[in-house]
């Protein structure tokens, strides 16, 4: 069996984004409207700019299938731009504030920040997209769901508790959502914070939430720095571009707690196994949010990340011409007013794809068929423990 990995190319106006997902057991039949309604989903949003009028992202599977089912070997991919002017575009003549321009100038030696910025844009995520669309109909065929939406956007916030309000109607809630949130009742309020920050030529920034139920418990490790889970899906979540902040469970918030009230005391499961059926015990809340020692414990997955405003901004920022060396405003190009609704369902991707790893590392298999009989085979261990 190969060892499970992804990885995409492709420029935000370049011709073709693409990717290749390696290690995905040998008889999935995939589903490819699947890939196509997540990258529709991360299309969507209120205040997404005038690109996403332009493209309607599609996955083209090009190896690793027969009959649509998986074959076991890479499977690569391409999702086409619609827009793909790169060689037409014009030289910005200063890196804009808050993107990688500068820095990815210096990094290379040149003045050109189009070829920075064309690899750095998050149009990247689309692949990305794609990539875990495929991957995590693997552990959707086990019986795990991998579920983000918004809970913040320009500081007006969802309900704490909207997602277990939400219960079994998430998917049609989030579904009927311009922002992708669970929280009907602030979705006015949100619009009008985006509808604001477009009106002042400003961006805004949010924050997004990723739940993943059915996980036994026992994926990742602690035995060694790279197999911790916390690390992994945590360094997952920062290679999103704007990502600034990450936090599972209580967060922050676990340093002004005592330890009492911090960790969550565990009990014998009421029915004979524990959440998602697994094991004889369960915990009395889930503050930890699903990870101790690096390890799922068997409890819902949440973990949530922030995600700063979008740095091309109408209204300019201060910044310095590369030529003259003068300061100068920093130039506008289309842009989106936020796309912290994008971030949420490139989030959960990333999420997924993670969580596909740690179930290969764990259960292994060359089939689909020799990893269901490792999943369920643990199952039973797990009743003697
Ligand atoms: C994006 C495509 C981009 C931007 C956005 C994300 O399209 P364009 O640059 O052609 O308007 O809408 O990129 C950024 C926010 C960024 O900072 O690079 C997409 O497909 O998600």
């Amino acid at each position: 069996m190969s060892r499970f990995s992804w990885r995409t190319a492709g420029e935000s106006h370049g011709p073709t984004l693409i990717g290749v997902v390696e290690g995905v057991p040998s008889g999935l039949a995939l589903d490819p409207e699947r890939v196509d309604r997540e990258l529709a989903r991360r299309q969507r949003g209120y205040g997404r700019g005038g690109r996403m009028k332009i493209e309607s992202d599609r996955v083209e599977l090009l190896s690793g299938l027969k009959g649509g089912v998986t074959i076991g070997a890479p499977i690569a991919f391409a999702v086409r731009n619609a827009d793909h002017t790169l060689e037409k575009l014009a030289v910005p003549e200063s890196p804009r504030p808050g993107h990688a321009d500068l820095a990815g100038c210096q990094k290379h030696g040149h003045r050109d920040p189009r070829a920075v910025l064309e690899r750095a844009s998050a149009r990247e995520t689309a692949a990305r997209v794609a990539a875990a669309g495929i991957a995590r109909q693997v552990i959707e065929s086990l019986g795990v769901e991998v579920f983000a939406h918004l809970v913040e956007i320009g500081g007006v916030a969802a309900a704490p508790g909207a997602f277990e309000a939400a219960g079994e109607r998430r998917a049609a809630l989030r579904e009927a959502s311009a922002l992708l949130c669970l929280d009907v009742a602030v979705e006015a309020e949100m619009k009008a914070a985006v509808d604001a920050a477009k009106a002042d030529g400003d961006t805004l920034g949010g924050v997004f939430e990723v739940r993943a139920r059915g996980l036994p418990p026992g994926l990742g490790g602690y035995a060694a720095a790279g197999e911790r889970l916390t690390g992994r899906i945590g360094g997952a979540l920062f290679s999103i571009p704007a990502i600034k902040a990450v936090e599972f469970g209580l967060g922050f918030e676990v340093a002004r707690r005592r330890g009492s009230s911090v960790h969550d005391p565990i009990d014998l499961a009421p029915g004979a196994r524990g959440p998602g059926g697994w094991g004889r015990f369960a915990r009395r809340s889930n503050n930890a949010g699903g990870l101790e020692g690096g390890m799922t414990t068997g409890e819902e997955l949440v973990v949530r990340a922030a995600m700063k405003p979008i740095p091309t901004l109408r209204r300019s920022l201060p910044t310095v011409a590369f030529q003259s060396g003068r300061p100068v405003p920093s130039t506008w190009q289309r842009s989106d007013v936020t796309s912290v609704p994008a971030a949420s369902v490139v989030g959960e991707a990333m999420v997924a794809l993670e969580l596909v790893r740690a179930v290969l590392a764990k259960f292994g298999g060359d089939s689909m068929a020799q990893l269901e009989r490792a999943w369920e085979g643990y199952r039973s261990d797990l009743d003697r423990v």
